[in-house]
């Protein structure tokens, strides 16, 4: 049966999932998460893609500010919503974090309000067993100009209660419901189960990984389906193009300026100059370092100590990624997967892509077995 279809379309993002629930590899729940994803990637990308015709509608403020402080455009509203609800209806998620959303909601009930939701529906109790984080349209200033957009995620297990305990300077003022959210958020990037982000762009990529490779699909939107496009995605040992905005480098600590000044001019250990290539949509960016290799770096400055980019849903998420494809990702001094967050929007530096590139840039860091 699945091979008719595939004859006719190649292997679709469903037919992948329900092969790793057969074999064991994933189970029902993150099968039917990823169900879900792929439906809200599908409802993004064709929201991204007729946004300029709906101007009126989609762009432009909405006349709030989110939780970072910065205005929130109803794109961002909107896509939120659509990934939020689209993981709430599988009944299988234990609790979502969002960058559009200040605290860990609880996924069942996360559709209905953006506050974290003191009691359990009976219908979805105890059904959760993941916790989803992501940012739902990484780059979202891109959005007017028709520049490309993404969607970040991560998947955890939900951890056992006896094991996360909060520290009190978090726990402070909280339900208890709001603190188990929490406490089962707050997980190191090396206890992802999963993780991909959705790249919106003259094609429609998802990239994902649960932890055996990374592997990429494209939309086939005359099917509706994704379909895998690259069974295993590798970056190459060492690239040629570094990727970082260049304009904050009179704030990088000097060892930074050192070492992009060097790879620019061709004095780094290749001895060829790099080309930049800088987007300022992670996701982009990301995607085309792993296929073409080289070095992302959003790295600490004088202003923003710990960088601009968020740990949980954009630092964690694309670090398993980059290591699953053979590349490694660190903050200039550890790796990225190793640190524990102790705050859900907690920025990091990350410097990240081919395994030569960023040895050269950093500290070894092996990952740890
Ligand atoms: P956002 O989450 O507010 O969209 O910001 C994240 C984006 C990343 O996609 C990108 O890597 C970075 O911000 C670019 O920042 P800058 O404009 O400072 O170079
Ligand atoms: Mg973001």
């Amino acid at each position: 049966e699945f091979e008719d279809v595939c004859e006719q379309t190649g292997v679709t993002l469903s037919r992948y999932c329900i092969e790793l629930a057969n074999r064991g590899i994933i189970d029902e729940d993150l099968s039917s998460i990823f169900n879900s994803i792929r439906e809200a990637a599908k409802v993004i990308s064709k929201l991204v893609n007729t946004a300029p015709l709906k101007q009126a509608e989609l762009l432009g403020l909405q006349g709030e500010i989110n939780v970072q402080g910065e205005d929130q455009k109803k794109l961002d509203v909107i896509t939120n919503d659509v990934f939020k609800n689209a993981l709430r209806y599988t009944g299988k998620m234990g609790t979502l974090a969002s960058e559009e959303e200040d605290e860990p909601v609880d996924g069942a009930r996360a559709g209905e309000s953006s506050e974290v939701i003191p009691v359990l529906s009976e219908e979805f109790a105890d059904t959760g067993k993941y916790i989803c984080v992501f940012d739902p349209l990484d780059g979202s200033s891109n959005v007017d100009a028709g520049i490309p957009v993404g969607t970040i995620f991560g998947v955890f297990q939900e951890p056992d209660p006896a094991e996360c305990e909060l520290p009190d300077d978090l726990s402070k003022g909280l339900s208890e419901d709001q603190q188990r959210c929490l406490a089962g958020t707050l997980q190191p990037g090396k206890s992802l189960v999963a993780a991909g982000y959705v790249l919106y762009s003259a094609s429609t990529e998802l990239v994902l990984t649960f932890g055996q490779g990374v592997v990429g699909f494209t939309l086939d939107s005359s099917i509706g389906e994704f379909v895998m496009t690259r069974p295993s995605i590798k970056i190459p040992a060492r690239g040629k193009i570094y990727s970082c905005n260049q304009g904050n480098i009179n704030e990088w600590d000097q060892p930074m300026r050192d070492y992009i000044e060097a790879i620019r001019k061709g004095e780094g250990e290749s001895k060829k100059p790099y080309s930049l290539r800088y987007i300022g949509s992670m996701v982009g960016d990301i995607h085309r370092t792993l296929l073409y290799g080289g070095i992302f770096a959003y790295p600490a400055d004088k202003k923003n100590q710990d960088g601009k980019l968020r740990l949980l849903y954009e630092g964690a998420p694309m670090s398993f990624i980059m290591e699953q494809a053979g590349g490694k990702a660190i903050t200039g001094h550890s790796r990225v997967l190793d640190i524990p967050p102790v705050g859900v929007h907690q920025r990091v530096p990350v410097i990240l892509g081919s395994a030569e590139d960023v040895d050269e840039q950093g500290p070894e860091t092996a990952p740890e077995s």
